[in-house]
């Protein structure tokens, strides 16, 4: 059992519904249906290329209890994001109705060709790094970084909070 810190991003179709579903997808992963859920926010896209015309994004964080191995866990997480339309590509960072991302799992480092844990862009990425630290103001990377070292030193250009 572990405890799995997802990171939830949407810039299509509804967002912010987008999100609700995710959410409720999330609860049914989790062997206790006791999940913790962050703010929701919304960012400005990061994108490949700054011409590329993407709406804002709606993000969040939920973490949930787990039973799966990560590797399970991750499979659920692309079950979940293709019952919502995802559209998968081999181009990144494109517009996208649902994305999960496993960003912890517990204090393991995983590095597998289809999983990378810590997620890579953690320590970088106001939109994960705020909802974390709504979650558990106490929490620490397996590289013992805190997060509200964090969310101390990151800038909040592009994101605010919307509920
Ligand atoms: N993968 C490896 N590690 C993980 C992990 N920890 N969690 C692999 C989830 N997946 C992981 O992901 C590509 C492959 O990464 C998966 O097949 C999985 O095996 P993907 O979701 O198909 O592609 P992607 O999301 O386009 O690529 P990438 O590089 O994962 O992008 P990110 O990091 O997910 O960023 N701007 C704002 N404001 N808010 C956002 O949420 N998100 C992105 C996507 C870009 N811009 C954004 C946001
Ligand atoms: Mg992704």
């Amino acid at each position: 059992m572990g405890l799995a810190y997802i990171g939830i991003g949407s810039n299509l179709d509804q967002p912010r519904k987008q999100v609700e579903r995710a959410i409720n997808a999330l609860k049914l992963l989790s062997v206790d249906e006791e999940i913790k859920v962050s703010s929701i926010y919304q960012s400005a896209p990061m994108t490949i290329d700054s011409n590329s015309q993407q709406d804002e994004y709606i993000n969040a964080v939920v973490r949930i209890n787990s039973s799966d191995t990560p590797i399970d866990l991750l499979d659920a997480l692309q079950n979940i994001e293709n019952t919502q339309g995802r559209v998968r590509t081999s181009e990144h960072w494109i517009a996208r109705t649902l994305d999960l991302d496993l960003l912890l799992f517990d204090d393991l480092v995983i590095n597998l060709p289809r999983l990378t844990v810590p997620h890579y862009g953690l320590q970088q990425r106001n939109f994960v790094i705020y909802p974390l630290f709504d979650i558990d103001v106490n929490l620490i990377l397996p590289d013992k970084t805190t997060i509200k070292s964090l969310y101390e030193s990151c800038s909040a250009d592009g994101i605010r909070k919307i509920e």
